[in-house]
């Protein structure tokens, strides 16, 4: 059963004016398309489509708010590094992405998902340093394990564990085989439970 039964969409918003009322807290998904972030999101909430998973890269480009317990947010950030964009998309994206970043005192902690075969991207790079500015903590989901050898996994963790030097706290996971569901949706539990940037 999902932890959250009363999890539902609130909105989708193309501009900070669109964000729902900044109160409680709420954690952000961030990743890369098609990294796997709606498939973690349905694994940690425990309801299939509920962010909606697509085989179209580069189709959610808005911030989509969904309410997990009173006064608790999951926010699902747009992706980012489908090929065909163009330098306007790109331009809103990163102003939404910095803007939201800015804006938001409820954010109190962002999981970062990445294809744990490609490690960190400049995506993600990004994603943590706005996260660092704001100085709201960072745990990264590499996912997709299933795809790779214990062996792979292993060394993948490792290798982002040392570029991330302790920045940011970093687990296996894979949506397909539910690998790292208890200790993702403990973290995110854990930043629930911590109040926004002062
Ligand atoms: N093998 C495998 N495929 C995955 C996993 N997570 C996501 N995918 C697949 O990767 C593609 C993109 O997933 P999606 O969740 O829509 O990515 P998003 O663009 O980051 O939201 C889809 O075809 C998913 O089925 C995983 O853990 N293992
Ligand atoms: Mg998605």
């Amino acid at each position: 059963m999902s932890q959250y039964p009363n999890a539902a969409f609130i909105k989708s918003a193309n501009a900070p004016d669109q964000f729902p009322a900044d109160v409680g807290t709420e954690v952000a998904v961030a990743g890369r398309s098609n990294a796997g972030k709606s498939s973690a999101i349905n694994i940690i909430v425990n309801r299939r489509q509920f962010a909606r998973t697509s085989k179209t890269p580069g189709r959610t480009q808005l911030v989509n708010f969904f309410g997990l317990k009173d006064g608790q947010r999951l926010v699902d950030l747009p992706g980012y590094g489908f090929a065909r964009v163009t330098d306007s998309m790109r331009q809103h994206w990163g102003e939404l992405l910095s803007g939201y970043f800015e804006i938001r005192q409820s954010l109190s902690g962002l999981l970062l998902v990445a294809d744990m075969r490609r490690r960190l991207t400049d995506y993600d790079r990004a994603m943590l340093q706005f996260a660092a500015d704001v100085q709201v903590p960072v745990h990264v989901l590499l996912t997709k394990a299933d795809k790779l050898s214990r062996g792979q996994v292993a060394t993948a963790v490792l290798e982002v564990q040392k570029e991330l030097a302790g920045r940011a706290t970093v687990q296996a996971f894979s949506a397909t085989s539910r690998l790292g569901e208890e200790q993702a949706r403990q973290q995110l539990e854990n930043f629930l439970g911590l109040p926004g940037p002062a």
